[in-house]
């Protein structure tokens, strides 16, 4: 279908100082080359860092946000809204990844109100998704996706859906090391398309980006990215190293 891969690195709480983003960002900004596959890169990074990392690495690929405050303006303290990150150069916005959800007790109404306000103010959201080992053990991957897509995209419209990509986490390969085998991933890609062609319609479904996050490698990328529906990877751990994000990038299919 066309879909451009999509490899995208999660800093989370990484790394400690700006010495350190700008060294990562450049490092990883030099490991695209001429021989790369076409391919859309964004670093998602601390607030902090954003500035430094855009301007560490040349236009070669794209800085997020982890996240966003989902109001305005006003009496959110440490909030951080779209309009801020917006202003400094930010086109990409994480939501909805299984830490904040977890560790911070977002609900699936809250990051439906961040989706909705980073797409209001022309910006691309990443929504996460992902079920529990429980889940996944009892075999409710595909109904917890449902669920994690059809609140959190609630009130989106199929053209603002060239504005959306999916990454699919299951929670129990997340820093685990426990990657998903590439069929249980494929598996899962192809119920969440299916999900998506019946929200909108199959033509939209088979334009949006759904990426595979959960402990991906160097190691394992290439069987991943070689799966019709897994259209790229939102890489926490190997993407603080460059070594590793360099190898993941340049992907072989
Ligand atoms: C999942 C992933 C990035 P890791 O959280 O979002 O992290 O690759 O370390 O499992």
């Amino acid at each position: 279908y066309g879909r451009k891969p999509f490899i995208s690195g999660n800093w989370k709480l990484n790394p400690q100082t700006k010495e350190e983003a700008l060294t990562l960002a450049s490092g990883i900004a030099s490991s695209i080359n001429e021989n790369s596959p076409d391919v859309d890169v964004a670093l998602f990074v601390p607030y902090v860092f954003i500035e430094t990392a855009i301007s560490a690495v040349g236009g070669k690929l794209a800085v997020g946000a982890e996240g966003v405050c989902p109001h305005n303006s006003g009496a959110f303290t440490g909030g951080i809204s779209t309009s801020m990150v917006k202003s400094i150069g930010v086109n990409w916005v994480l939501a909805g990844h299984s830490e904040r959800r977890e560790i911070f007790g977002e609900t699936n109404d809250y990051i439906n109100a961040q989706c909705l306000k980073i797409i209001d103010d022309g910006m691309s959201v990443m929504l996460c998704i992902g079920e529990s080992l429980d889940e996944f053990e009892l075999d409710l991957a595909g109904s917890v996706c449902e669920v994690q897509l059809k609140k959190g995209l609630m009130g989106i419209r199929k053209e603002e859906l060239d504005r959306v990509a999916i990454a699919y986490e299951p929670i129990w390969a997340i820093g685990t090391g426990k990657v998903a085998t590439p069929e249980i991933a494929q598996s899962v890609h192809a119920k969440c398309r299916a999900i998506l062609a019946d929200m909108y319609d199959q033509e939209a479904a088979d334009e949006v980006r759904i990426l595979y996050g959960g402990s991906v490698t160097p190691e394992s990328v290439d069987d991943l990215m070689n799966q019709p529906d897994i259209d790229g990877a939102l890489v926490g751990g190997a993407s603080l190293d460059k070594d590793k994000f360099g190898r993941i990038i340049n992907f072989k299919t």
